[in-house]
């Protein structure tokens, strides 16, 4: 059977399910095709003198890598000329970027995470690029800040790009999930995993266990349900991962389920969890529901939540049906 490549599976969704239109489809592709110059940055490491800090800030006042600051700089310069966007929102920018006025604009607004789980890179475990995709309404001025305020449920298309053992992207469109595996020798991304979906059930959770002391009641009576096992009200043994980095651990539970979650806590009690809605609850939490899965800040449906800044934080629990509604009740009651 002929390899599907990315470029082949887009146009047969613009042609066939007329799921997205040429402007959309150039903006998945070259996002795409960004994500294969970070992937290469990352694979050469020290040999390409690209480790450690950049010595700079960002707004979220946190130090930035050298790669965060490439992976940025390469989402950029790949998008800026296109044609297809209205504006650039990034974790690393302060402000949306705006397209050069030498270029022409289009109608999509893009925002990313250029390299999640940057920590991660000095010491050689998987890191990720997320991105997210919306309209941006006819006649406004794209770098406005308000017009990225849209709740996740607006979106047009989510994905992740993961740097781990294999590269992979893996995008959702709205009309399920599907995965797809750079071929670095012939530098295509080939569709590997269709239909990506994630078991109701699981047996596997993810959360940082260093912050416990800092929970709130409904996630320390979650978490202490988890770890009696079996013998638990719950009835069955756990098992615990933290990767540290959102794409692998989502990635991870795309493949075998499992429930992540980032909860807030009570060291500030005014910053609602560690994860920025706009460029990584929100694409995130559109790819688990569309995988069969469901994603709350303990309350809320995350899509439905109506942004108030463009790096807001959120608290997240994303994952496994069953496990998501347990936790959620439990912040309910
Ligand atoms: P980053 O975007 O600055 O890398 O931060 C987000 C990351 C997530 O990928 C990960 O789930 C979380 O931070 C890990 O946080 P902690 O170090 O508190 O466990
Ligand atoms: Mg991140």
């Amino acid at each position: 059977m002929s390899r599907i490549s990315l470029s082949r599976f887009l146009i047969e969704q613009q042609r066939k399910n007329n799921a997205i239109d040429a402007e959309l489809r150039l903006s998945i592709e070259v996002v795409a095709r960004a994500c294969k110059a970070i992937n290469h940055a990352i694979r050469k490491g020290a040999l390409a003198g690209v480790l450690g800090e950049a010595g700079t800030g960002n707004i979220q006042g946190e130090a930035q890598k050298k790669l965060d600051v490439i992976a940025n700089e390469v989402l950029l310069d790949a998008n800026e000329w296109g044609g297809h966007l209205a504006a650039i929102a990034s974790e690393e920018m302060e402000h949306p970027h705006p397209i050069p006025t030498d270029y022409p604009k289009g109608g999509y607004l893009l925002l990313f995470d250029p390299l999640d789980g940057s920590s991660n890179i000095d010491v050689n475990i998987s890191v990720g690029t997320i991105f997210s995709l919306l309209r941006c309404p006819d006649g406004v001025d794209g770098t406005d800040e308000k017009v990225f305020l849209q709740p996740g449920t607006q979106q047009v298309a989510a994905g992740y790009t993961v740097y781990g053992p294999q590269t992979m992207l893996v995008l959702t469109l709205g009309n399920g999930v599907h995965g797809f595996t750079l071929d670095a020798e012939i530098g295509s991304w080939i569709l590997t995993h269709p239909n990506m979906t994630v078991p109701e059930e699981t047996k596997e959770f993810a959360i940082n266990m260093s912050n416990m002391r800092h929970w709130e009641a409904p996630v320390k009576r979650y978490i202490d349900e988890l770890l009696a096992g079996k013998e638990g009200p719950r009835g069955k043994d756990y098992n615990m991962r933290w990767v540290a980095s959102m794409v692998a651990d989502v990635h991870r539970i795309l493949t075998r389920g499992g429930i992540f979650t980032y909860p807030r806590d009570a060291r500030e009690p005014n910053k609602p969890g560690k994860l920025r809605l706009m460029y990584e609850a929100n694409p995130m939490s559109f790819i688990i529901e569309q995988a069969g899965g469901a994603a709350t800040n303990g309350h809320q449906r995350i899509l439905d939540l109506q942004p108030t800044a463009l790096h807001e934080r959120v608290a997240v629990f994303l994952g496994s049906k069953r496990e998501v509604e347990v936790v959620t009740r439990y912040h309910q009651s």
